[in-house]
């Protein structure tokens, strides 16, 4: 192919900054789940954006913070990690938000890498065009961005550009993945990732946290697949609270599930949850491996 280019970028920054929307935006599909809540990402996810001359690989990655768990640790490790296999670097930053130490950390980070760093301005859906323009002045100084770039990934704003522009850094040759592959991910991953998003949406305060989902069967009966999902918690009173009175909270989530599954696999889907109690299993290097999806 005449004058194809090929890259790695990685999708860094805090949590909730939108790296997960905007991979989604990227590849126009929903390969990675998004919440209202921080630090959901546990995994790098990869997305292939191909068209006729280029084929973008964008590594979706878990917000940068400072780790309180083994969890917490093994995720930010992912999110460095990406850096070393990364062509190009996005910081994706969530421009509602002031500049904290977490960015002054980050910054510090991206200063020992030698690819270009994109400020990716995010949320401009949320503030004025007064207000953009000082936040640009004020981030220039922090760092030398090769690009800085105010987007909204939720209402698409401007992504179009973020493509073209980042086109022009392309300098590989190869193409990585087949045109129609979007993700890299395992099915079963996708599925419980789907399920444990509906359950951060329904739990609050440490209880999104501590949350954890493995497909533990999958049976696939003419055109009906038969999932059977555990969900893990740290503690019986979040087990409790996870069921729900006569089970309506557990229910609630498994329908909305199901739906998001039976819509990706365009098949019928039986899903059985099951909640189990792991003490404190975001401490456990073994369960972090097991529940964390790590070896995927
Ligand atoms: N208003 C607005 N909200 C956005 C935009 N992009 C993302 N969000 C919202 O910000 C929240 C966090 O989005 P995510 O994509 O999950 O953020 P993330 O950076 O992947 O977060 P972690 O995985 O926790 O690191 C969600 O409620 C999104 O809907 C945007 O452009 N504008
Ligand atoms: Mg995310």
């Amino acid at each position: 192919m005449k004058n194809f280019k090929s890259g790695f970028i990685a999708l860094v920054g805090r949590p909730n900054a939108g790296k997960s929307t905007l991979l989604n935006n990227l590849v126009n599909d929903k390969v990675a789940i998004v919440t209202n809540k921080p630090q959901t990402t546990r995994n790098v996810i990869r997305g292939v954006r191909s068209d006729e001359d280029s084929q973008m690989i964008f590594m979706d990655t878990p917000g940068i913070h400072k780790p309180k768990h083994k969890l917490g640790g093994s995720m930010v490790n992912k999110a460095y990690g990406s850096l070393s296999d990364a062509d190009i670097i996005y910081y994706v930053i969530d421009g509602t938000q002031k500049f904290g130490p977490g960015d002054r950390f980050i910054l510090e980070k991206l200063k020992t890498s030698e690819k270009p760093v994109f400020l990716i301005l995010n949320k401009i859906d949320r503030f004025s065009g007064d207000d953009l323009i000082e936040l640009l002045v004020s981030w220039q100084e922090r760092f030398n961005f090769k690009e800085m770039i105010p987007i909204s990934a939720l209402k698409d704003l401007n992504v179009k550009k973020l493509i073209e522009v980042t086109k022009t850094y392309l300098t590989d040759d190869i193409q990585y993945y087949p045109v129609e592959q979007i993700s890299d991910q395992e099915e079963n991953f996708l599925y419980a990732e789907i399920i444990r998003e509906k359950l951060i949406f329904a739990t609050k305060e440490e209880i999104p946290h501590s949350i954890a989902v493995i497909i533990e069967n999958k049976q696939v009966k003419d055109d009906i697949t038969i999932l059977d999902a555990i969900v893990v918690v740290e503690r019986d009173s979040q087990k409790g609270i996870v069921i729900g009175k006569g089970g309506h909270v557990l229910k609630q989530v498994g329908t909305l599930a199901r739906r998001d599954i039976a819509q990706k696999l365009n098949k019928k889907v039986f899903l059985n949850l099951f909640v189990k109690v792991e003490k404190d299993w975001r401490n456990n290097p073994r369960k972090v491996e097991k529940y964390g999806h790590i070896d995927e």
